[in-house]
């Protein structure tokens, strides 16, 4: 017999949901529902099962809800399968251009220059030498036609090339047997990811979008595209990347979104 994956609907409350608890807690709920905590595998009917906290200190309840988004992303490590491929697209379904997001607008977006951009590398890696971008863009591409999705509600397809992040790895002597790759950004964004999606084949450090060079807008010269994962953890303006096993907290976890983000 063939055993079926876990479900990701794993947190199934027992018995009823208890309405005074979703009541008194209906405006907090929803609006870290929209921020994506529940998404996955916790659901609102879930939270009864927080019983034992006291729902009218939210404060409590916000720490609860902390404490099981990070239980959540041990749960989306275990069932991560390295080598299970997303679905992939046709170029004619191929949005151009990209949808841009950021956490600010378009028009206060800083182009970065490609003629004195870096990548740094530091942490478990052997070849800690910076990277400029004519190196960066001679490098082997890999190309893929993916789904990015965004927490707002919002996806696009893309096609996106660039460097195998695993083959990038290689090259540079990265540890991968260390934990986490933290990720740093030209605007002061932080993005990290479990080494296993790091070295999942569709995890590339894109330079091209629709077999051109990136805009500024999204993320020129360098940016992080996964396929696994949703829209904010794809790091854009990489400047500085860390292979670490300390865990690199993120600029989205901050603000209360689960970590994993798996898709
Ligand atoms: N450096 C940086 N990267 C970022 C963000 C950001 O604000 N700064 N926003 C994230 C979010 S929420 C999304 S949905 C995607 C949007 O990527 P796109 O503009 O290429 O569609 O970038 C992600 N990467
Ligand atoms: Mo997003």
């Amino acid at each position: 017999m063939v055993s079926k994956p876990p479900s990701k609907s794993i947190f199934r409350p027992p018995g009823g949901v208890d309405q005074s608890f979703i009541h008194e807690n209906r405006k907090l709920i929803e609006r870290i529902d929209r921020r994506g905590i529940l998404r996955g595998s916790l659901s609102l009917g879930a939270l009864t099962l927080l019983g034992g906290c006291d729902p009218s200190e939210n404060r409590n309840l916000q720490s609860v809800l902390r404490t099981v988004s990070d239980w959540n992303d041990g749960v989306q490590a275990l069932i991560f399968r390295p080598n299970h491929l997303a679905p992939t697209y046709s170029v004619d379904q191929v949005v151009i251009p990209p949808r841009f997001n950021a956490h600010y607008d378009v028009e206060d977006v800083k182009p970065v220059s490609a003629g004195t951009w870096k990548l740094e590398l530091s942490g478990l890696i052997n070849d800690k030498r910076p990277w400029d971008a004519e190196s960066v863009y001679k490098l082997p591409e890999q190309e893929m036609i993916i789904k990015h999705i965004c927490v707002e509600g919002w996806d696009y397809i893309g096609q996106w090339s660039g460097v195998n992040l695993r083959e990038f790895f290689a090259r540079i002597g990265a540890d991968i047997s260390a934990k986490y790759v933290s990720f740093h950004c030209a605007d002061g964004y932080t993005e990290s990811l479990d080494m296993a999606s790091a070295l999942h084949p569709q995890t590339m450090l894109a330079t091209k979008y629709a077999k051109q060079p990136i805009g500024d807008p999204f993320g020129f010269p360098l940016r992080l595209r996964t396929a696994t994962k949703l829209g904010f953890k794809n790091a854009k303006w990489l400047t500085a990347i860390e292979v670490t096993n300390t865990f690199p907290d993120t600029y989205y976890r901050k603000e209360g979104f689960n970590w994993f983000a798996g898709i």
